[in-house]
């Protein structure tokens, strides 16, 4: 294997940047698959089944935007710019040592986005269905993943076998269950972790690419958090409980998770891309496995598909099942779709669920920070 170069600019990096570059850079040096991901509606069994490592590729930094503003329109979701920007730059470290990228046309932004990031590496780029129950939209999903199970073999020379895709599947749905007993550790009342380490937690790429370890990590963490309540905080006062909806929070996880726990509340739960949304789901074990997969992946319930009431559905067990008391709705600007279901999100929650809501409009820059400081804190002492 030719040398592995670190980017140019490596040196001006900061400390947690170059601790993740380095540890990628390991990676390749012992001869491991990467392949970088973006979204929940990746199929990962594959991925790790075509015995490849899955890695979340950045979609975050405000540092990020400016690259990414010279080829993409200013009014644009910040996650996709920053996905972009970051790629481009070779400030992420997941994205510079991927072999290729597999991402979905989701959103209208981000599929044209994944047509600029393919000039930088191979992007397999799976075609979503516009929504879940369409006619024929099943098969259409399910000839989708076959095509990614036929690019990775051929991308790698290898063959992925029923076997090996029995395997991973199994394997994931353990994980899923580690990280959804590590997630409904808020449920408990007060609840003995803060949102902000559930978030930085669960968006770690730090793990090691064993999920076995990323298990026992979980499995250990939630132990001690459930041994934590029993002894220090049973029966105490709760602060009031937020649950977080909308766009996915890892940007803002300072912006928004960190200032309304440092503002009083407590953040319990994420019925967002960054909670349980998938978790909760796992694959069936006993079907054929591409369409148990297909079958799965499909049953996610983002806004970019129409309808999409499965997101009411999910909220409505949410609310309840983690005593919440307040719903922040997080709209990332330009972000169409979720913009347009925060009205019947709102409706719901606060005519159905008889809670207060409210909707934070924001992006990566600090420049509203106060603002959103200011709504959050009036916000906090309604509840
Ligand atoms: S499954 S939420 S991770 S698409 S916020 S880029 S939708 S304009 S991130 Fe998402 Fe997958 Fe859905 Fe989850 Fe577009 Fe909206 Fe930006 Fe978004």
């Amino acid at each position: 294997m030719s040398e592995l170069v670190l980017p140019e600019n490596f040196e001006t990096y900061p400390e947690a940047r170059k601790k993740a570059f380095l540890t990628m850079k390991e990676l390749k040096e012992q001869g491991r698959r990467i392949v970088g991901v973006f979204c929940t509606y990746t199929p990962w069994e594959l991925i790790h089944a075509a015995d490849a490592v899955a890695v979340v590729l950045c979609g975050i930094g405000d540092d990020n935007i400016p690259a990414a503003e010279v080829r993409l329109p200013k009014n644009l979701c910040p996650l996709i710019k920053a996905s972009y920007g970051a790629a481009v730059t070779d400030k992420c470290p997941f994205f510079y040592f991927s072999d290729m990228v597999l991402a979905e046309t989701t959103c209208d932004g981000k599929k044209k986005m994944y047509e600029l990031m393919g000039e930088l590496k191979h992007c397999h780029i799976m075609q979503l269905p516009p929504g879940k129950t369409g006619r024929g939209a099943l098969d259409f999903w399910k000839q989708e993943v076959i095509g990614v199970k036929e690019d990775l073999e051929q991308f790698y020379g290898i063959e992925i076998t029923e076997d090996k895709l029995r395997a991973s599947i199994r394997l994931r749905n353990r994980e899923r269950k580690a990280v959804l007993d590590f997630f409904e550790v808020a449920k408990l009342k007060p609840s003995p972790i803060t949102g902000y380490e559930i978030s930085t937690v669960i968006s770690s790429n730090e793990f090691s690419p064993d999920l076995e370890d990323k298990i026992a990590f979980l499995e250990q963490r939630t132990k001690e958090l459930k041994d934590l309540y029993e002894r220090e905080l049973k029966g105490k006062p709760s602060r009031p409980r937020i649950l977080i909806t909308g766009c996915p929070t890892t940007g803002i996880m300072d912006k928004i998770i960190k200032c309304i726990e440092e503002l009083g509340a407590d953040v319990v739960g994420f019925e967002n891309c960054c909670g349980p949304r998938e978790k909760k789901d796992p694959i069936d074990e006993a079907k054929d496995p591409i369409t148990a997969i297909s079958e799965k992946y499909l049953r996610v319930n983002c806004s970019v598909m129409s309808p999409n009431p499965g997101r009411l559905e999910a909220l409505d067990v949410q609310i309840d099942e983690y005593q919440v008391d307040g719903v922040v709705e997080v709209l990332l600007q330009a972000c169409h779709t979720f913009a347009i279901e925060s009205d019947a999100v709102k409706t719901f929650v606060t005519t159905k669920k008889h809670i207060p809501y409210i909707a934070i409009n924001t992006d990566y820059s600090p420049s509203d920070q106060a603002q959103i400081d200011t709504r959050l804190g009036a916000f906090i002492e309604l509840l």
